[in-house]
């Protein structure tokens, strides 16, 4: 398909073809309308399409990592381990795309560089880098709130000769490392994954640590058929107890239930030495929310600290050398304000002899030539820099795009502030646009996938409610952004997520205004709030 222009109105774009792509693709074929999803990639995967490297795994246990609103898809599917590696999750949804027989609806290899809301027509206009041209009643994106990945902005990295590689681009044919020497920048989520598995495979790696960040141990393993027979009894239960848990976000359905409970509970309702059993227990289960051990984790600054002291004090005893250990210690930021990072061996690997940290702190990386980059005035020879360096988070896969509202400005413009939106799903001047993973909603510290099918829902049910009462346009007031945006905002001021520099507040990224970009009030509160506009007649919206 080239030219659909002038051939056929479609009622639905969708723009993606992750998670919430592929479950909107069905839910709106499932309501009658003629929907088409558009994807930058090949296949089916979404953002775990493209971070291919060695040891990208989910940090959300695979068992709740997966759609639920279809029974079909829980009987038949099988996840191999706790934590699925990037390939399954991606054989996962291409096997959801056959199932569900989704295909004949995808254009792969379609990125989106223009979409324009028409008013005199009332239609949203689509053109794609291959030349292709759609057109929509309502265009729905859904592109993942981590997909726009940014390189680090070093003087000379363009003159440097050898392969740089970032970990969401990770090239095709997998790079030779044997004997080669390999540098690393960024120690996030992507790169504490990386770095064990390549440090085996190189003859040398150079870490560049900036910001030490909490990290724990994911203690992946296989899943067994008791596994497999405890969620068959209990997959409903979890289900409702995820629904109902406001910001529980994984790792915890190994654990047990009087660890669990201790989640919806104070601190201090525990003694010392319990708290200190409840820390272990979260630490020999392994997960990310090794530090979310009591509900006041996020809002209590001494239940916090103590979190984080226990996180702190597992490195030295892992870390042989203490100066090491030092630098790869969090310091000056609330456990958790910074996502807690989640993999295997990311200690251990400062243990193996072919193994430097530089912490660019104190030892900036001043430039890169030809061979490699010069720190302190002398030069760490390369043949590899792995930029493990992050993304333009939520607000860059569709700034990225050059996607204009009614009155013909970008959203890059109309967010150079900030994005201002309601529910995370709509902007003001943008009608009939419905992000999923938006900012201002809280996907990104959430199981995302979670989120991503209430929203799914959710937009489905308003893009029907306007359909059916013959309504063209569906736009948020300018009155229910401002107070939303507000509230997102007002949520942060003056407590513990103040205190980090990180995607989460844009600060990634050079130039972007520093706001929180993420719903932090938890999945619990955003779902009532939704579900409350919903059942009241969607007073946050016009329709004409
Ligand atoms: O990116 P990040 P990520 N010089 O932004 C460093 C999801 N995800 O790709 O902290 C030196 O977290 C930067 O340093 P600093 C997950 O939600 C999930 O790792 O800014 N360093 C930081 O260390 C995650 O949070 C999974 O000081 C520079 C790193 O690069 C999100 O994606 C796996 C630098 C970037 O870390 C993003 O994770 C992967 C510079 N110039 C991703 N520029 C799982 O499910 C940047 N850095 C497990």
């Amino acid at each position: 398909m080239t030219n659909t222009a002038d051939e056929e109105v479609l009622d639905v774009l969708i723009l993606g073809a992750g998670f919430g792509g592929l479950h909107s693709l069905h839910r709106l074929r499932e309501e009658g309308l003629k929907v088409l999803a558009i994807e930058a990639a090949p296949d089916t995967g979404g953002a775990w399409y493209w971070n291919r490297y060695p040891g990208a795994r989910c940090d959300v246990e695979s068992l709740a990592y997966c759609y639920t609103f279809s029974p079909i898809l829980d009987a038949e599917w099988k996840w191999t381990e706790r934590y699925a590696g990037r390939d399954e999750i991606c054989r996962y949804l291409q096997w959801v795309a056959d199932r569900l027989d989704l295909r004949k609806d995808i254009r792969f290899n379609s990125r989106l560089t223009k979409a324009a809301f028409d008013k005199a027509s009332g239609l949203w206009e689509f053109e794609t880098e291959n030349g292709a041209h759609y057109r929509a009643r309502h265009f729905l994106s859904s592109p993942g709130p981590i997909s726009a990945p940014i390189m680090p902005n070093i003087p000379g990295l363009d003159t440097f000769r050898g392969e740089v590689i970032h970990t969401a681009r990770w090239p095709e044919t997998y790079p030779d490392f044997a004997g080669k020497r390999v540098g690393i920048i960024g120690t996030g989520s992507s790169g504490t994954q990386v770095i064990p598995i390549v440090a085996e495979q190189c003859g040398h790696m150079t870490v560049f640590i900036r910001t030490p960040n909490f990290h724990a141990p994911a203690r992946n393993r296989p899943l067994t058929q008791n596994d497999y027979d405890w969620w068959e009894q209990n997959r409903d239960l979890t289900r409702d107890r995820l629904q109902n848990c406001l910001r529980w976000g994984g790792g915890d359905l190994m654990l047990d239930d009087s660890i669990n409970d201790a989640m919806f509970r104070k601190a201090s309702e525990f003694t010392d030495e319990e708290r200190r059993e409840i820390y272990e227990s979260r630490w020999e289960c392994g997960g990310g929310v090794v530090g979310w051990a009591f509900c006041d984790a996020m809002i209590d600054k001494d239940v916090n600290e103590e979190a984080a002291n226990f996180l702190r004090s597992k490195i030295k005893t892992i870390v042989n050398d203490p100066d090491v250990a030092e630098t790869l210690t969090p310091k000056g930021f609330a456990y958790g304000t910074k996502r807690c990072t989640v993999g295997t061996d990311f200690y251990e690997t400062f243990n193996r002899d072919n193994v430097d940290l530089i912490d660019v702190k104190t030892s900036p990386i001043e430039r890169f030539t030809e061979t490699g980059a010069i720190v302190d005035g002398r030069e760490i020879p390369l043949d590899f820099l792995i930029c493990a360096s992050g993304f333009d988070a939520l607000t860059g896969a569709l700034t990225v795009i050059d996607v204009r509202g009614e009155d013909g400005r970008s959203l890059a413009e109309v967010w150079g502030n900030g994005p201002h939106t309601y529910l995370g799903i709509s902007v003001q001047g943008f009608p009939n646009l419905y992000m999923i993973g938006g900012p201002g909603s809280p996907s990104v510290l959430t199981n995302v996938v979670m989120t991503n099918e209430m929203q799914v829902d959710w937009i489905a049910d308003l893009i029907c409610y306007t359909e059916k009462n013959g309504y063209k346009r569906c736009e948020t007031t300018a009155e229910a952004q401002d107070t939303w945006t507000q509230h997102v905002n007002d949520l942060v001021k003056g407590n513990l997520w103040e205190t980090a520099d990180s995607w989460y507040v844009g600060s990634n990224v050079p130039g972007k205004p520093r706001v929180i970009l993420a719903y932090v009030g938890g999945y619990g509160t955003y779902k009532a709030r939704c579900t409350e506009d919903r059942e009241q007649g969607y007073p946050g919206f016009r329709f004409s």
